[in-house]
Order: C-alpha cells, then structure tokens, then sequence
C-alpha cells in the first residue's frame, strides 16, 4: 500500500506542511471486502463483526452483498485506521489459512 496522500510538501527552499488541511474534518475512505471462492461465509460475519464492529445482522448482509456482488463496504475510516482494518483483517484470515482480500478506496 503506497503512502497516503496531503502528506509533507517541499516547496523551494521552504517545508510547508498540512497544504490543503485547513478543514477540520479527516479525509474518509472505503474499506472494501472483496469476494473469493474459498473464505467460509462465517469467517467473514466474524471477521465484520469482531474488526469492523458490526451487529450480526448487519454483518450478514454485508457478507451476502459482497457473496453475491463481488464488493461491499466492510467500513469508512481515516487512512491511518483503514490501512491497519485492512492489516487485521489479512492477517487474520492468512492465520485462518483463507485468502480473504480487502482494498481501501476513495468515499
Ligand atoms: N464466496 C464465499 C463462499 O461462498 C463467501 C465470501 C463472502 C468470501 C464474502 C469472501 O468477502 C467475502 N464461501
């Protein structure tokens, strides 16, 4: 994953930081969960509800929309959270021994 963007500028002979920060408010990005044959649908409403703090409901719905869709939005995050989701959520399912993938993307 390549660093995040808005980060130091080198201007001429001066560092400017934070050039386009002047709102308040974080950028927010997609933590999107990605389909595969092979990671057990429960590993995946676990995995939503345990990382990505969702009900069981919701996270069944998630896990079907990305089952039969191919995508879904597991999360929305600053970058720094979403890249460690993301890490979790690999790690955890290497661990498990599933190929479970999920990508960050612009809101
Ligand atoms: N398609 C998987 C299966 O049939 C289930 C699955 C759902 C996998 C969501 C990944 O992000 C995913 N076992």
């Amino acid at each position: 994953m390549a660093g995040r963007p808005g980060g130091q500028q080198q201007t001429g002979d001066s560092v400017k930081e934070r050039v386009g920060e002047l709102s308040k408010e974080p950028t927010l990005y997609n933590v999107v969960l990605l389909n595969d044959d092979y990671t057990p649908m429960q590993f995946v409403i676990d995995v939503l509800e345990t990382l990505f703090t969702k009900s069981p409901s919701e996270a069944h719905r998630i896990m079907m929309q990305v089952h039969l869709n191919g995508r879904g939005i597991a999360g929305v995050y600053t970058w720094e959270v979403a890249e460690t989701k993301v890490a979790s959520l690999v790690s955890l399912a290497r661990d498990a021994g599933h190929p479970l993938q999920a990508t960050i993307e612009d809101l």
